[in-house]
This record gives structure tokens, sequence and C-alpha cells, in this order.
């Protein structure tokens, strides 16, 4: 294999003895007596660094390749006895040493070590590489996991867990949270009558629809086929009525486009919030929202209705109650 060498060596004596050797496996090699790394050391396959220069020792340079980010591979030659500054060299990076002897019997050794060196290097670039992409593939999954497809945004999984999260978080600030259950009206309808394309088209429509209304830190996601829910975080009922009336009122006034063709859609919404008191567990406040949205479907849909209405109404029909 081809390769690019560089010996950074103050003794020229020895340098040159090295890079005759070197250059006998067919290897391109140059040298320098400088101590003074820069970004050429980059176009290396290797550096051959001498412990012993009189401008600064072979560890310093050592450091100041791995402050300038010069990754390139470094064999580290230290004279005989420097065995502790040499296992001090691997400590700081460098990928084997070499200790030259007077006989020069060294360097009929540093050829293979140089090919040892090498091949180590190639396999921690190539784990480098594989564990970087195994951080990637993690990423995608980690978010199909919490993500609906259709629509991109959370799925009922994400949803249940973060309402648990969220009651626990309202309950120990003592903060309000309101939670809202949206459904599409007569959905299946427009799947009838346009195809169900179409009908995706609208769920995802709806589901953009929802994110551009909400906040950042709300929680929008897909509950089930035409259900979304979101969790509006510190936010009293009142204020999440408000916000799901705007929502009502945007999705009725939209125009879904498919093949072509407008079609428009109304959605019922139930909002509930978070009682310290009563509602304790995320089935609770979700079963709260719940039976508020069947209230709404039931007073004829394109509607918005939240536990105080829905308690308000069962007192009137208590007072006065409704002739059969
Ligand atoms: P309501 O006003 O009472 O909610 O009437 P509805 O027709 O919407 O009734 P329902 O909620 O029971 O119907 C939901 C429909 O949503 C039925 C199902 O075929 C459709 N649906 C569920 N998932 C999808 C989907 O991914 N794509 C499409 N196009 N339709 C879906
Ligand atoms: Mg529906």
């Amino acid at each position: 294999m081809g390769m690019k060498i560089l010996i950074v060596d103050d003794n020229p004596a020895h340098s040159e003895l090295a890079a005759r050797r070197l250059i006998r496996e067919g290897w391109e090699v140059s040298v320098t007596d400088k101590a003074e790394p820069t970004q050429e050391f980059k176009n290396y396959d290797f550096l051959l660094l001498d412990y012993s220069m009189p401008l600064r020792s072979g560890l310093d340079v050592l450091k100041m390749l791995k402050d300038m980010e010069i990754t390139t591979p470094v064999i580290f030659l230290t004279g005989h006895g420097n065995e502790m500054i040499a296992s001090e060299a691997i400590k700081q990076g460098a990928y084997d040493y070499v200790v030259k002897d007077t006989q020069l019997l060294y360097l009929e050794r540093l050829p293979s070590i140089i090919r040892e060196a090498k091949s180590k290097h190639e396999l921690i670039e190539t784990n480098r590489f594989l564990i970087q992409e195994l951080r990637r593939a993690n990423e995608r999954l980690q978010k199909m996991t919490f993500t609906d497809e259709m629509t991109g945004i959370y799925n009922y999984r994400f949803m249940t867990r973060q309402v648990e999260t969220e009651i626990q978080r309202a309950f120990r600030y003592s903060k309000p949270l309101s939670v809202c259950i949206i459904d599409i009206d007569k959905f299946k309808e427009i799947n009838d009558r346009f195809g169900h394309p179409t009908g995706d088209v609208v769920l995802k429509e709806i589901a953009q629809i929802l994110k551009d209304a909400t906040r950042n830190v709300d929680y929008v996601g897909r509950y089930a086929g035409d259900e979304f829910i979101i969790i509006f975080p510190d936010t009293p009922l009142a204020d999440a009525v408000r916000l799901a009336e705007r929502i009502r009122s945007k999705v009725a006034e939209h125009s879904f486009k498919s093949h072509d063709q407008f079609v428009s859609s109304t959605i019922s919404i139930g909002v509930a919030d978070f009682d310290m008191k009563r509602r304790k567990t995320t089935d609770d406040l979700v079963d709260a929202a719940d039976k508020c949205l069947y209230q709404a479907k039931r007073a004829g849909r394109n509607r918005v209705f939240s536990s105080l209405r829905v308690l308000e109404k069962k007192a009137a029909e208590l007072v006065a109650p409704p002739s059969a």
C-alpha cells in the first residue's frame, strides 16, 4: 500500500537513515527538523515523531497536534531507557512507539510497526463511522416510535405518556393543565364521497392546522383514526377553550384541496383540565375530555365543549328536565 510519511526529528543523521529504510518499502517520505506542527501535517498518512528535540519535546508536539485537531496517526521515537516517556506518548494518543538503539536495529522493525499502526488506525476510523451510523439509525428509530407516520405529528403512544408526564408536573408545581380531544365530523362521509386518499389529505392538513395554531410548548398528536389530542401545559381551562374555539373555526373555514376538488370539513372538540383534587390519572383526564367531545357531537357537531359547559348543562337539566 502506498503511504506518505513525515519524519519529525532534529537529528539529520537519524532521519536520513529512517527515510532511506522506509523509501525501500516504496513509501513516499519527507523529513523535517522543525518541531512545529502545521496544517500540512494532515496531508500525511503517518507521522514519525522523535521525543528529544531542542525546541520542544515530542510529547509537547503531540499535545499541539491534538489542539490543532490534526488526527494523523503518530509513531513515537524515543531513545533507549525512555520507556516511561513512550508509555506517556501512547496515553496521549500515539499509535505506537519505537525505542532507538545505537546499532540501528530498530530501523528494520520500523516498516512492520508502521503497517500495524496503519491497520489499527483504519479499524478505528471504520468503527467511528459505524458508531455514527448507528447513532443516526437510533435517532431515526426513536422518531418513528413516537411519530404518526401519515401526519408527522406525535402518535398515541407518545401522547399518553406525555399526558402522564404533564399531570405529574402540574401536580408537583400546582400548575394548570388542559387537554383537548378533537374528532373530525362525519369523516366517514368524506371518505365515502371523495375517496380514502382525499380523507388522508384532510387528516394531514388538519394535523398541520393544529400544529400551526398551537405553541411550541404544546403537544399535538393523532390519537386514533380521525381523532387528535392536544396537551396545553400551564394553561387554564378557559384559555384552552379559547384556543380550541380558534382551531375549530380555522378548520371550518379551511378549504381542503385534493385532486382539483375542494372539500370542507369540521371538527368537534372536547376540553378538560386537570383537577388537582379529583382527576389524578391520565385516563381520568382523557375520559373527561372525551365525554365533552361526545356532548359536542350530540349538540350538533362543529363545536367546542368543555367540562365546565357540561357541568352547567347537567345542572340546567336537573333544574328543568328536558321534555321527552
Ligand atoms: P362523527 O362525526 O360521529 O365522528 O362521524 P365519523 O364519520 O367521523 O365517525 P367515526 O369517527 O366513527 O369515523 C371515523 C372514520 O375515519 C372511519 C374510518 O374509515 C376513517 N379513518 C380512520 N383512519 C383513517 C385514515 O387513516 N385515513 C382515512 N382516509 N380515513 C380513516
Ligand atoms: Mg369522526
